[in-house]
Formats: structure tokens, sequence, C-alpha cells
């Protein structure tokens, strides 16, 4: 039985898990939840996919998962062998680099990236106004943040030096739509070379070109 997603093909969360899928050849089936009409917050959807009410949720077989990253490991566990690209390298050191860099994603970069999505574009989708004065501070946040990725990414081509993994993955859709929404200039910086390289590099890559196609 194919696995399916419960989510949407353009939401930031999926297209982590999309992203994963491509890198790896795995077919995925997507069922569009309809978020316009609050499917998501259905009582059924809470009880049976995600107690928070949000997408997406992962159905394989019997086996329901909610969380775009647990999801997104999950598959890696499950479908990378030695002939795949290796999302998270068997090594252990290499491994826990990984996930101390989807850890950064989560904290530093969540906390102003995603938020100045949410602000530039998801307002605008629900009929809200942006408010520019935060949007101001988010930017100012964003360009901080980036900063010390500068430092990071110094001499690297991905976040963990010469391959691209699951914590470049974890990066892309909120750094895709934020990138498109304003923060270009803040992405490609001449003061950061290292940030401007890496985003290149990993927005190149055919598994997330292949996610943004449709
Ligand atoms: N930490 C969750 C976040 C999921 C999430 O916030 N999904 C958004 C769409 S990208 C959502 O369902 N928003 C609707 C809502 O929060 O009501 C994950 O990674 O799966």
């Amino acid at each position: 039985m194919a696995l399916k997603v419960l989510g949407s093909a353009r939401a930031t969360c999926t297209l982590r898990i999309i992203a994963v899928a491509k890198a790896l050849n795995i077919p995925l089936e997507i069922e569009t939840i309809d978020m316009a009409n609050r499917a998501h917050k259905d009582p059924e959807y809470l009880k049976n996919y995600q107690p928070f009410g949000r997408i997406p949720v992962l159905i394989d077989g019997d086996f329901k998962l909610f969380e775009s990253r647990a999801i997104c490991r999950y598959l890696v566990h499950k479908y990378q062998t030695k002939d795949t690209i290796q999302l998270i390298p068997e090594d252990i050191q290499q491994a826990a680099l990984v996930e101390q860099y989807i850890s950064v994603e989560m904290s530093e970069y969540g906390s102003c990236v995603d938020k100045y999505v949410y602000e530039a574009v998801f307002k605008k989708m629900h009929g809200q106004t942006p408010d520019e004065e935060k949007l101001a501070e988010l930017r100012k946040a964003c360009e901080q943040t980036l900063d010390v990725y500068n430092q990071m990414l110094e001499g690297k081509e991905y976040l963990l030096g010469d391959n691209f993994t699951l914590a470049d993955i974890c990066h892309l859709p909120y750094g895709h739509y934020a990138y498109n929404a304003g923060l270009d200039d803040v992405f490609n910086a001449s003061s950061r070379p290292n940030v401007a390289r890496w985003w290149k590099n990993i927005s190149n890559q055919p598994a997330w070109q292949a996610s943004i196609a449709n």
C-alpha cells in the first residue's frame, strides 16, 4: 500500500516530507486536507490523526505519525539504503550533527524565518494584513541569525560539509517562502557569502526543485 500524507503539497511542513520522498525516490500520495474549510480542526481529524489540529500526518498502513521532522526521520530510517543519498549518515557523530542542525533549524531559524513567513505570507493567505513593524523586527532577527549561519557555514557547501543531508532539507520550506517574500537580499547579502552559497546549493537540489514544481 502506498504511503499517504494528509497535508497540502504547498504547505511548508508537508513540503519537508515531499523533499525527503523525492530525494529517496519514495512514492507518496498526498491527500489534501481542506484547511480553508477547517478540516484540520474537525473533531474526527483531531481524534484520529493530529490532536493539535495541524498538518501533516503520515499514514503507512496501520501506522500513523505526525510532526514533519519525525516523519522525515521515519522515511529515512525506512527507505535509506547504501545505494541512496545519505540524508542521515551512518556514522553516529555525523548523524548527531544532522540532529544538532535540525534543532538549530527548529529553534534559532524557526524563531525568526518561520515567523517572518507567517507574518508576510500566511496572514495574507488568511485575509489579514501583515504588521509592518513586526516584519521589520523579524527581518532584523533573520539577519542576526543568518550572520551566525554564515560563521557555521564557513568553508562548507552544506551544513554537514560536502554532503546534502536532512539538516539542509529541514531549512528549505520556510526559507523558500521567506526568500520569495522579501528576504532574498538577506539570504544573498555580500556580507554573508557562505549563506548565499549554501542557499544556492540546497535550493538547486533536484529533490527540492521537484518538490516545488507542482
Ligand atoms: N511542528 C509541526 C507543525 C505543523 C504545522 O504548524 N502545520 C501548519 C501548516 S504548515 C498547520 O497545520 N497550520 C494550521 C494551524 O496551525 O491551525 C510539524 O512540523 O508538523
